[in-house]
């Protein structure tokens, strides 16, 4: 029975078999018709299609997502996290529980439509102590951005710009030509100083820092690479780096440029 079973599958399928064969039979016969040079061409145009599709995923994933949000303590880094990952300051709700690290879509961005990148924020504070931890995320990083509180400018210009001016010495910044925006926080206050203002006094700051730290690096050739043009005052349009300047107020939520600044540096 099971035999009998058996060779009635078997005549049924056999016509499809037949038919299958006819078919291939067929194909062959057109593909001897073409020349085969054309063959090779074709095979040669998908190898390179695949090959290159392959690359660009491959690439892709190199470009980092990663934004270093760096600068003195006091300056607003930490509101300035929690505004761009959640909308909101968080005054007076989280007190301990300061975010260092975060992979998230911006929060001005959750409402999108479409393909949209997750960022990768870096708070990085400027304690020497944690220098370390910026070796570690800035050769990497998509973007940096220096926060600078634009109230309390004046006491803290100095130390900023030593720290400014670390940052870009940095062999890996510089080579990389790693985009740094300057963010003058807290522009919500009537005594900020404006972004001109804390450009140029930035600027003449750094240039100071250039005599003395040259001094000290030809001595023992410790420094990374040399800032500016020699003989000409310091201006951050000498910078390799892209060096660009923005205002903000974390706690009222007044963060475009910053967005913007990400936006472009971590593309979906
Ligand atoms: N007026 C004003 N105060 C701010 C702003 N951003 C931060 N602050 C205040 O500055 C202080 C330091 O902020 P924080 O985010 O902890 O700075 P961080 O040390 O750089 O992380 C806090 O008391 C904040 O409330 C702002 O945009 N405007
Ligand atoms: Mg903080």
């Amino acid at each position: 029975m099971d035999v009998d079973k058996m060779e009635l599958v078997k005549a049924q399928i056999e016509p499809f078999l037949r038919q299958g064969e006819a078919y291939v039979r067929r194909v062959e016969d057109l593909v001897r018709q073409i020349p085969p040079t054309q063959i090779y061409i074709a095979v040669g145009a998908v190898l390179f299609t695949t090959i290159l599709l392959l690359l660009i995923r491959a690439f892709k994933h190199k470009i980092s997502n990663t934004i270093v949000l760096t600068g003195l303590s006091g300056g607003g880094k930490t509101v300035l996290f929690y505004q761009l990952r959640d909308g909101s300051s968080h005054q007076g709700t989280v007190t301990s529980m300061e975010p260092n690290e975060g992979l998230f879509v911006l929060n001005s961005e959750t409402s999108k439509k479409g393909k949209i990148k997750a960022v990768h924020l870096v708070d990085v504070p400027g304690h020497s102590r944690l220098r370390p931890k910026l070796d570690e995320y800035l050769p990497r990083a998509a973007g940096i951005v220096f926060v600078v509180d634009a109230v309390e400018f004046l006491p803290n210009c100095r130390a900023a710009s030593e720290y400014l001016y670390d940052i870009l010495t940095k062999a890996n910044v510089v080579k990389r030509k790693i985009p740094l925006l300057i963010l003058c926080n807290k522009v919500d206050k009537v005594t900020a100083h404006t972004k001109e203002f804390i450009r140029k006094q930035l600027e003449k700051e750094i240039d100071k820092l250039r005599t003395s730290r040259k001094a000290v690096s030809d001595a023992d050739i410790s420094n990374e690479f040399t800032l500016g043009v020699t003989g000409e005052a310091f201006s951050f349009s000498q910078c390799v780096n892209k060096v660009t300047v923005a205002e903000a107020a974390g706690l009222t939520g007044e963060i475009l440029p910053l967005e913007q600044f990400i936006r472009e540096r971590v593309k979906p």
